[in-house]
């Protein structure tokens, strides 16, 4: 038995990281009726026959599991956004963040296409994003900006990039492993419409720096919120965690109660458009049961 991590998987084969190299595996029948799939990003245990193919023969518990890219112990997400081309949509962009805390995940918000944007427009969106703790980068695959920067966050962990179509994902990862650049898909915006068009299909696990591994994913349109809990909604925003202890009522959704902290503090500690972010998910939760 060796043991070795699924880096990618393609047509009912998979490619297992081991300490022999990538070794080409199928899957052993028996996952498929246990339900259960082999996942990039899997700490696999595999057999190899004397054609040099392998079997999968045990996938290890898993530490976290992305549905949406299917990765498997993921401990980071980078989610990249445009401020232009396309326009930032922000409720799409705290969607995914809601994701990714909700599978408690860390949280790296990269702004790429610094070059087409000001220092007003920079500013705006770091003030949003105040006391979330999430650490903010703003990158440009166009002059190199942020690049390193971006790079330093990757060390140690297993990262995904999320974010729209044609905010630049592809472009970043190829930025950040130029040697890697023929398995990246990068697209190009359409003059009319600037909305991207996604161009990245299939899920892979690239090494990067020390000791990190990375995944490009296609950029997605929503984001359905349908797996958080009502009540459990407001532990998933970090700027609110110093304030609700001091909320009058214990439970308080920080919605229409009296004396509380957190509304009270919406517009200083807590960005007006985080909190209008928290209302319109509260609302579609309510109305989802
Ligand atoms: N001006 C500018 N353009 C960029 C930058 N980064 C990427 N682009 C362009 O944006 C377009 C989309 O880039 P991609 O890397 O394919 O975007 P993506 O996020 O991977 O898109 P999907 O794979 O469809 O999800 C390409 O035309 C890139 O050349 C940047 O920093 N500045
Ligand atoms: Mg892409
Ligand atoms: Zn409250």
């Amino acid at each position: 038995m060796r043991k070795g991590r699924i880096l990618k998987g393609i047509g009912g084969f998979y490619y297992v990281e081991t300490s022999d190299g990538l070794i080409e595996c199928k899957a052993r029948g028996i996952f498929r009726n246990e339900k259960i799939k082999p996942c990039v990003g899997d700490l696999v245990e595999i057999t190899v026959d004397n054609k040099g193919i392998g079997i999968i023969e045990a996938i290890n518990p898993r530490a976290s599991q992305l549905i949406r890219p299917p990765v498997a112990n993921i401990t980071q997400m980078v989610v990249v956004s445009a401020i232009v081309e396309p326009k930032l949509n922000f409720s799409l962009l705290n969607r995914i963040i809601l994701n990714g805390e909700f599978n408690n995940l860390r949280i790296v918000a990269c702004f790429n296409k610094k070059d087409l944007i000001s220092d007003l427009q920079r500013q705006n969106i770091i003030n949003s994003f105040r006391n979330t703790g999430y650490k903010t980068i703003f990158t440009s695959v166009k002059n190199g900006d942020g690049i390193e920067d971006l790079k330093r966050e990757l060390d140690g962990h297993i990262s995904v990039f999320c974010g729209p179509s044609g905010v630049g994902k592809s472009s970043l990862i190829k930025a950040i492993l130029p040697h890697r650049s023929e398995d990246l898909e990068i697209g190009s915006l359409s003059g009319k419409v600037k909305r991207g068009k996604h161009t990245t299909r299939h899920v892979e696990l690239f090494k990067t720096g020390i000791n990190g591994y990375l995944a490009d994913t296609p950029g997605f349109g929503n984001i359905d919120l349908s797996n958080i809990d009502q009540y459990g909604l407001e532990e998933l925003f970090p700027e609110f965690v110093d304030l609700r202890q001091d909320c009058r009522f214990k439970g308080c959704l920080h919605i229409n109660e009296p004396e509380c902290k957190v509304k009270a503090e919406v517009g200083i500690k807590v960005s007006s458009e985080r909190y209008s972010f928290y209302k319109e998910a509260h609302i579609e939760l309510l109305n989802k049961r």
